[in-house]
């Protein structure tokens, strides 16, 4: 049996686990290989008070067109942090280049209400599309908002969310994960699965946003995606693997921007 394969199409942030460094460690112990397409090179992630950004877009063609000549064949495409309307539309049009890849977007948008300052009306519209031909995606509540148009309030419960993931489903995507629907001092995941119920898996809320953690949970569901594993089961585990990273974290007094500290838990995944 081979290695399953896929194309991971995010940001390389060398320091402050987000993006492709954590992508990349969790998706190969979970056994399945990772092909970065970076999108940007940055010494540290935005989160920092400074960070040197070098912006890949100018090569992402020819770097897929070099994996065409060497006929390599994936069983995923999965699409992060995306820093221009251009780089949408090669996501696009790599994965209309892999027709029996499955398609994993997390439209990396917003938080906490509001659209980031980068992210443009029309980047918002080609996310948009971008959700429509994939077969999952993982938006926060922020970003189910803003592909959506329901205005963000802080007190939407899971029910509301649950509602938005139908609807968001209703325009593609098969799969529809919302994370990050806080209540309480808990946290929740509200899942929809067209052609099944939809649930919700709760854990802890414990103390305020880590940087690197959505990047985290979806790594983790699309490695399960494509090694298998039921929507419902994965979400667990991801859910699970974070709180206890955040747990991990806060033991370490480490800085909010630092992310999870991924390493000592990575081989609890399999
Ligand atoms: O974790 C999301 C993310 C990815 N990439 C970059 C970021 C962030 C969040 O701040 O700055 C470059």
């Amino acid at each position: 049996m081979s290695t399953p394969r896929i194309a991971a199409i995010h940001d390389l942030s060398c320091f402050g686990r987000c993006s492709l460094t954590v992508a990349i460690p969790v998706i190969s112990a979970m056994g399945v290989q990772v092909c970065p397409l970076p999108t940007a090179v940055l010494c540290a992630h935005t989160g920092y008070p400074s960070f040197t950004f070098a912006d890949f877009t100018a090569h992402m063609r020819e770097y897929a067109a070099g994996w065409d000549r060497l006929g390599v064949r994936f069983d995923a495409v999965y699409s992060g942090f995306l820093g221009s309307a251009e780089q949408i539309d090669i996501v696009l049009d790599f994965c209309r280049a892999h027709p029996g890849a499955l398609r994993i977007v997390d439209p990396v948008m917003g938080d906490d209400g509001a659209v980031y300052k980068t992210y443009t009306a029309d980047m918002c519209a080609r996310m948009r599309a971008l959700c429509e031909a994939a077969d999952c995606i993982t938006p926060n509540l922020t970003e189910a908002c803003i592909l959506t148009g329901v205005p963000f309030s802080k007190d939407m419960t899971c029910e509301d969310a649950a509602i938005i993931a139908q609807q968001l489903s209703e325009t593609g995507p098969a799969r529809v994960v919302v994370t990050g629907v806080e209540f309480q001092d808990r946290v929740a995941n509200v899942c929809y699965e067209r052609g099944c119920t939809s649930f919700t898996v709760q854990t802890a809320r414990l103390g305020g946003q880590r940087s690197g953690t959505g990047d985290v949970f979806s790594a983790i569901l699309i490695a399960d995606a494509v090694n298998g594993v039921s929507l419902e089961k994965s979400v667990e585990k991801a859910s699970h693997f974070v709180c206890t990273c955040v747990e991990r974290a806060i033991d370490m007094d480490l800085p909010r921007t630092d992310g999870l500290p991924i390493e000592e838990e990575l081989r609890n995944l399999r």
